[in-house]
């Protein structure tokens, strides 16, 4: 993981050259060209101004959910989330509702995924330590403290999720952990879409959330 988190961010501050030396976990060595990497726009969520139901810039949501997630900062009270971003000074909060709705946010990849291609990237979760907000089955404000867990979608567009590219384990924790996800596609998916579900699938619905922060650049990798 520290190599990896490392390889990540030389490549970030070396994007304008051409061909990269780099080291992966194994410790083995291979060229890594800079058309091998994707790099997302606003992926540590400092664009745009905080606020509650606020997409932070350059990232959409599915308009069939019924509000977009929450772009935090740290010095933010919205829903009584006190957390500090693990990057920067602004992260993203979504939640799941006891009526079945879930959260998402999507961003079109400024290159399109290859079919058949592995990828890597790294990402950072955590809870906060309370999330009060209005349950509608409920009526009343309860805390969305249920463990929930994030999933990664590749699509062709903001409402369509095609492949199941990564699931988290469920997300309990109020430190922020960074996960790396590996996958290898199955299309030429022009949108990738972070998306929140129930992390016990026998017992929902329920209330709950996560927050994200920090998404690394995508970085095409060989099996
Ligand atoms: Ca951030």
């Amino acid at each position: 993981m520290r190599n990896f988190l490392c390889l990540l961010f030389l490549l970030y501050i070396s994007s304008s050259c051409q061909n990269l030396k780099i080291q992966n976990s194994d410790a083995s060595s291979q060229e890594v060209s800079s058309d091998s990497i994707i790099y997302l726009k606003n992926s540590s969520f400092e664009k745009g101004k905080h606020g509650h139901s606020t997409l932070p810039r350059n990232w959409f949501h599915c308009k069939d959910q019924n509000s977009p997630p929450d772009l935090h900062s740290s010095h933010s009270n919205y829903f009584e989330v006190r957390s500090a971003a693990m990057d920067g000074d602004q992260f993203v909060g979504m939640v799941v509702r006891s009526d079945r709705t879930v959260e998402n946010i999507s961003q079109q990849l400024p290159r399109a995924f290859q079919k058949g291609t592995m990828y890597e990237m790294a990402f950072s979760l955590a809870q906060a330590k309370k999330l009060m907000s209005a349950s509608r089955t409920e009526r009343k404000v309860i805390n969305f403290k249920t463990p929930i867990i994030l999933q990664i979608w590749g699509g062709f567009n903001y409402c369509e999720n095609n492949q199941l590219l990564y699931e988290s384990t469920e997300i309990n924790h109020q430190d922020w952990q960074t996960y790396k996800a590996k996958f290898i596609v199955d299309d030429n998916y022009e949108v990738i879409t972070f998306k929140v579900d129930y992390s016990d699938k026998d017992n929902f619905p329920c209330n709950g959330h996560l927050l994200l922060d920090n998404i690394s650049p995508i970085v095409r990798v060989s099996e």
